[in-house]
């Protein structure tokens, strides 16, 4: 697939004001930190569509990115930020499962995982909660510049292996950077694939 275009629509905190599903959606979620930002401007060739930072934590709304006029990037807010209190925790809970429940046009969830790091608690169990809302889901593993090959495949097989744990299949998955562009044609195809047998979805106008 070629970008020609992406731009942003709009922010949101509130579920009903989302555009009308009407269109492909991609949900792009993971730790503070992981590269949603990045990959998100690396997939759009747009540097400053969504904000990169080195503060986590900042992102806050549901953010959707119009693609060629036919789909949706989601930017939905990090998970697992430390310095959170649990209110807040409590509140992106609620918010994000609340619109991964709800959101009729959604295609998919790209789980964004540190290929660095060794599987983590979080990013597992928040792999589980899809699983069990019978959510489809792929993992996009991030920043596979910054170490050898090896030792992200390694950490790729510790996180499938971790998964089976409670899934019958490891679900699929692309390795990635934002620097070297690794993983954009694959992300895309897969993303066109898709968007070619989207079907609109019967929903409920807002009251
Ligand atoms: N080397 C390298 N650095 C990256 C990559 N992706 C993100 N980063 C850096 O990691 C930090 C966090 O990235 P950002 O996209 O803001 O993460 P977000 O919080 O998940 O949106 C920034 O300093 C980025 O420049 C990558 O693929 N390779
Ligand atoms: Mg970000």
């Amino acid at each position: 697939m070629i970008v020609k275009s992406a731009e942003f629509i709009c922010s949101n905190t509130q579920i009903s004001k989302l555009p009308p599903p009407v269109k492909p959606e991609y949900a792009f979620i993971g730790r503070s930190n992981v590269g949603k930002s990045s990959l998100i401007n690396m997939l759009t060739a747009k540097k400053g569509l969504a904000k990169t930072s080195q503060t986590p934590g900042k992102t806050q709304l549901i953010n959707h990115f119009y693609i060629n006029d036919n789909w949706y990037i989601v930017d939905l807010p990090g998970y697992g930020y430390a310095r959170a209190s649990k209110t807040e925790k409590a509140k992106w809970d609620k918010f994000i499962h609340n619109y991964l429940d709800k959101r009729e046009s959604l295609q998919c969830v790209m789980v964004l995982v540190d290929s660095r790091l060794e599987p983590q608690k979080i990013d597992l169990e928040f792999c589980n909660w899809l699983g069990e809302r019978g959510l489809s889901f792929v993992l996009v593993f991030t920043k596979a510049d910054k170490q050898s090959s090896i030792k992200t495949d390694q950490n790729i097989a510790k996180f499938k292996k971790a998964l089976l744990a409670t899934f019958e299949e490891s679900p699929q998955y692309f390795v990635t950077s934002s620097e070297t562009q690794l993983g954009r044609e694959e992300i895309l195809a897969f993303i066109d694939n898709i968007n070619n047998n989207f079907e609109i979805p019967h929903y409920q106008l807002p009251s």
